[in-house]
């Protein structure tokens, strides 16, 4: 009988987004569960190391691993991550096959059958939501019965791969308690997002909500958490932003939620931390449908008095019938709407496009690109249509051979992945670098944008001229 009283999560040596410049994240994912194992099973030990914030490479990895000796190694990943995920499941092994490999998150969940195949060196899959199901797991091979009846895994058996029925979800997300930041006390200081809030600001990032109820095509998210949006009490979300505020001094707070609903929580979060002291010194993040902000601008307005400063939105595209196509819900007019009333607050705005859908031509593009330029949103980044696997889009584009580019490192939203009908891959990457320079490419925007009284426009432009992330996309072509 197995008996585990150690356990080390992962954040493995990952690559950076080069389009967002120089950041480190913490790893929230293994923090939330961190914290959900500490307080279930006191008895566990847990570590978490961050090789990033160690600034620690693989070899350095296998050497702590070995020093630590954990029973069970774990690591999380979504698609453009999964290989790092992989790699520090067969150190593990590496050091001893006896350690249990056991990773998680959107990419493991929705292909366990093609990951347990790819990677011998994972030993379980957990899918979907990770809490309740890594308990029941630990506390199984810890009794020594038998893992397949936990809900939720997947695994090999001899020569079968077994997928066990999937979890229900958790119903009162207040229940969790706070992602463990003090088990990383010393890594905290060197969390940064230094194009989005400068390299001493202190970055940290909270879970108000999981999932959405739209039903984006593209999108991995509304699949991941069964199509529905759950959300914590907004007291709890707000003492959430107070405790990483006044405990650990965090000041640039991304909330991870993928659509914040204004309407349903704007106004209760106002009146919760309008009384609370943190909001004089917090610099608050969101990301929300357009449709959302332009229905809203009353909302919009009261959350930037609390401290929301930036906002990012899923415009996709000018196109109504691409729009229909992805099932988006919303329209061109309410980018136009959304990116007005975010300046007119003085919120810094954000509008993400994606080029490359199936009728995507040079003339739509161009379209797309006037379009990005009209809505006048102080931030743009394009990005190529990328198949995440567990996307409806996926599926079809399987189906119907589309995919050219099967390596997941490339699955970053830079890289273009597929052709359209009348463009090659290469013309779609060429294409998203020409949408690149069309914003950032002009010298008179780009010393506008440097000398901008606007502070976070200043940083950001001299980001765009600094980092040569134009010729960085110029490379990829
Ligand atoms: C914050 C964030 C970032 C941050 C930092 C991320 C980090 N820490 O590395 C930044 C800005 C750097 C970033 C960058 C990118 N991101 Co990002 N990001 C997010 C965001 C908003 C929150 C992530 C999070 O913490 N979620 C909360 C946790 C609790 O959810 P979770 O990871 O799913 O974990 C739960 C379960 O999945 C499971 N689980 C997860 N891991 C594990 C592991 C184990 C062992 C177990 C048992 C269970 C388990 O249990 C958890 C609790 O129930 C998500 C969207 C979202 N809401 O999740 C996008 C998201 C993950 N990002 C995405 C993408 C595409 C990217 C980029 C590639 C490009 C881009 N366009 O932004 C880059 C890549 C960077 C890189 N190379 O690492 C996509 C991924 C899609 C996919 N299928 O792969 C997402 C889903 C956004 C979206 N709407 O599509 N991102
Ligand atoms: S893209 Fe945004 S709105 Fe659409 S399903 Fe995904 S999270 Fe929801």
């Amino acid at each position: 009988m197995m008996k585990i009283s150690k356990i080390l999560f992962v954040e493995p040596p990952k690559d950076y987004w080069f389009v967002m410049g120089e950041y480190l994240p913490p790893p929230t994912s293994l923090l939330i569960l961190a914290a959900y194992i500490e307080r279930e099973l006191p008895d566990i030990e847990i570590a978490i190391l961050d090789c990033q914030a160690e600034r620690m490479d693989w070899a350095g990895l296998e050497k702590y691993v070995e020093s630590y000796s954990p029973s069970i190694v774990l690591s999380s990943g979504f698609t453009s991550t999964a290989y790092p995920c992989a790699r520090t499941s067969e150190i593990a092994k590496k050091v001893s096959e006896d350690i249990v490999t056991i990773v998680g998150g959107i990419h493991f969940s929705f292909i366990p059958e093609e990951s347990l195949i790819d990677f011998p060196e994972i030993d379980i899959i957990v899918r979907g939501e990770g809490e309740l199901t890594l308990v029941e797991l630990i506390k199984t091979l810890n009794n020594g019965k038998n893992i397949a009846q936990v809900k939720g895994i997947s695994f090999r058996h001899k020569e079968k791969i077994i997928h066990t029925p999937p979890r229900p979800l958790i119903k009162n997300l207040d229940s969790l308690p706070y992602p463990a930041y003090h088990l990383i006390e010393d890594y905290i200081k060197h969390y940064h997002f230094t194009m989005m809030a400068g390299r001493n600001t202190r970055y940290m990032i909270l879970e108000g909500a999981r999932g959405c109820d739209h039903r984006c095509t593209f999108c991995t998210q509304w699949k991941h958490w069964n199509g529905v949006w759950r959300t914590k009490s907004v007291k709890r979300i707000a003492d959430e932003i107070e405790h990483l505020n006044e405990t650990y001094g965090g000041v640039f707070l991304w909330l991870t939620d993928d659509h914040f609903k204004y309407n349903l929580r704007g106004k209760a979060l106002y009146k919760e931390l309008k009384h609370r002291k943190c909001k004089e010194e917090i610099m608050l993040f969101l990301q929300a449908r357009t449709d959302d902000v332009a229905k809203n601008p009353e909302l919009v307005s009261k959350l930037r008095e609390v401290g929301n400063y930036w906002v990012m939105c899923g415009v996709e595209t000018d196109s109504t019938s691409t729009l229909k196509e992805f099932k988006k819900g919303s329209s061109a007019q309410d980018a136009y709407t959304a990116m007005k009333l975010l300046s007119d607050n003085d919120i810094f705005s954000h509008a993400m496009f994606v080029i490359g859908t199936r009728r995507d031509t040079v003339e739509s593009i161009e379209r797309l690109k006037q379009f990005s330029i009209d809505i006048e949103a102080d931030f743009v980044i394009y990005t190529a249509l990328t198949p995440f696997p567990g996307t409806v889009y996926y599926e079809t584009a399987k189906k119907n051979g589309w995919i050219e580019d099967t390596n997941y490192a490339n699955y970053d939203m830079s890289h273009a992945i597929m052709p359209t009908e009348t463009l090659t891959r290469k013309e779609v990457q060429q294409e998203l670098w020409k949408c690149y320079h069309a914003f950032y490419g002009s010298y008179m925007k780009n010393i506008a944008g440097i000398f901008s009284k606007n502070k976070l426009k200043r940083t950001l432009y001299r980001h765009m001229a600094g980092q040569h992330v134009l010729k960085k996309f110029r490379g990829l072509i």
